[in-house]
């Protein structure tokens, strides 16, 4: 592996830092949501916020070379008028200041989910004056940190937090509407334009991507019909993110079967002008599983999130497009997740056949559930998942594609969303019942091994 390929982990803002209410911050939607509906919440997470230099030594001594994270707008902006939060400021220079301290690079995203309850509470994604106000933030976040950072990204996951916010309605604001999904995502396509824009214009350093949570799409069988279900899948998944972000245009052929049952009066000429002409620099994907999918048959539209860690509840059918299958022969997580390392290689064949941009694994790893009270996590499960998903990523390179770093979910233990923290991704344990003590697990030296070798020491193979 090059000796410049990126090595690290990652993180986001709400899901580690805490301090919720600290130094002016604002409530973010995700406060306010997990608050009212009484839920497991970020209140204290991982309690970066005053432990993030402990957390990038760490990582150094670990010998990872760049850190991803995101920035907490709520913390950065106090109002609707765009007002800085100064004190908000001071502590992304202070976690910057310690990235450059240990040599770690940052890897910075503007928002990973946390959009700002003034917002929220006036229409959020829904409302156009959001994309603008993103834009906002942006020049504002390139302008303080410009000097520090190299590698920025736009947005996390729109496909996640719009589908789930708006469609499925298990994240907030927890709608299940199309026509308003539809919106919704169409907003953060314009907002994550207006920022790439933003950072061309303002001549700054470095580049600028977005990140996805990638899905590769394989079907059943090879019939007409299963392909047609793949290319809806597809679309569904993956295809309005990426070749959006990438190529500057939304597939044809999902906004013109959108538009035969729903008003797409809200897309505007002048703004998908500014789509079109601000495509991002690389593409970072995240990756847990693929989709797998063989044709609609009956039933209405069903998607179930499985966020009790007891195997066996979710689901996906979208009437008239697709339904998602289980292969039978794959191993999966307590939550679902099917561990499939192979989904990785094909899908960055595919990415890079398509968009022929450099990628960024910027996100992939196994949440399970452990006991963190031992001297040391022994998480031999997740040392051979990230073994396979970096020989997946090698076996790619091998094949041409130019993928340029490798980000393991998460850094340390934090708070997972709607499944709380007793689902765990870290490298490193942290007991958040014990004054939230940090330990290495066995993945974090295994990990460690595999940098200082430039990759040697991953057992390769290649997939059938
Ligand atoms: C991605 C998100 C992360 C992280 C991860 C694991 O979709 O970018 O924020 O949470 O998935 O998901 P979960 O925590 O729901 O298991």
């Amino acid at each position: 592996m090059d000796k410049n390929f990126f090595w690290g982990g990652a993180t986001a803002s709400y899901q580690c830092e805490g301090a919720w209410d600290v130094d002016d911050k604002a409530e973010s939607m995700w406060d306010h949501y997990l608050h009212e509906n009484d839920m497991e919440n970020g209140d204290i997470a991982s309690d970066h916020y005053h432990r993030f230099e402990e957390d990038i030594r760490m990582m150094k001594e670990g010998g990872q070379t760049s850190y991803r994270f995101s920035l907490s707008w709520p913390r950065i902006i106090k109002n609707q008028a765009g007002e800085i939060n100064s004190k908000g400021i001071e502590f992304y220079h202070r976690l910057l200041d310690a990235c450059h301290k240990f040599d770690i690079e940052p890897f910075v995203t503007i928002y990973h989910w946390d959009l700002p309850q003034y917002w929220e509470a006036d229409g959020g994604w829904l409302n156009r004056d959001v994309a603008y106000a993103f834009e906002h933030l942006a020049k504002v976040c390139f302008e303080q940190f410009g000097d520090k950072v190299r590698y920025w990204t736009t947005f996390n996951e729109p496909k996640w937090f719009i589908a789930n916010g708006y469609f499925i309605g298990n994240y907030p604001p927890g709608l299940q509407d199309v026509q308003k999904t539809m919106i919704g995502a169409y907003h953060v396509m314009l907002a994550s334009a207006l920022g790439v824009r933003a950072f061309h214009e303002g001549g700054y350093q470095g580049q600028i991507g977005i990140v996805h949570s990638y899905t590769p799409v394989n079907g059943v069988d090879d019939t007409i019909e299963t392909k047609i279900a793949m290319r809806y899948a597809d679309n569904y998944c993956n295809n309005w993110i990426l070749d959006t972000a990438a190529l500057g245009e939304f597939p044809i052929d999902l906004v013109a079967k959108l538009a035969l049952d729903y008003d797409v009066d809200f897309i505007k000429a002048d703004e998908l002008r500014i789509i079109k002409e601000n495509t991002v620099d690389f593409i970072g994907l995240n990756y847990y599983a693929r989709t797998l999918v063989k044709p609609y048959t009956d039933g209405e539209t069903q998607v179930v999130f499985n966020h009790s860690g007891k195997k066996g509840q979710s689901k996906v059918v979208i009437k008239g497009w697709f339904e998602q299958v289980k292969d039978p022969n794959s191993e999966f997580t307590a939550w679902d997740t099917e561990i499939y390392p192979k989904g990785l290689q094909d899908g960055l064949i595919e990415a890079w056949d398509r968009y022929h941009l450099p990628i960024y694994v910027t996100e992939n790893g196994v949440g399970v559930r452990e006991d963190v009270t031992v001297d040391q996590v022994n998480d031999d499960y997740r040392i051979s998942f990230m073994n396979d998903h970096i020989n997946a990523i090698m076996n790619a390179m091998d094949q041409g594609v130019d993928i340029r770093g490798y980000y393991a979910w998460a850094s340390f233990d934090l708070y997972s969303w709607k499944n709380g923290v007793e689902k765990r991704y870290g490298l490193v344990a942290v007991d958040f019942k014990n004054e939230q003590e940090r330990k290495p697990k066995a993945s974090y030296y295994w990990f460690k091994e595999v940098i200082e070798s430039h990759g040697e020491k991953i057992q390769r193979r290649a997939f059938e």
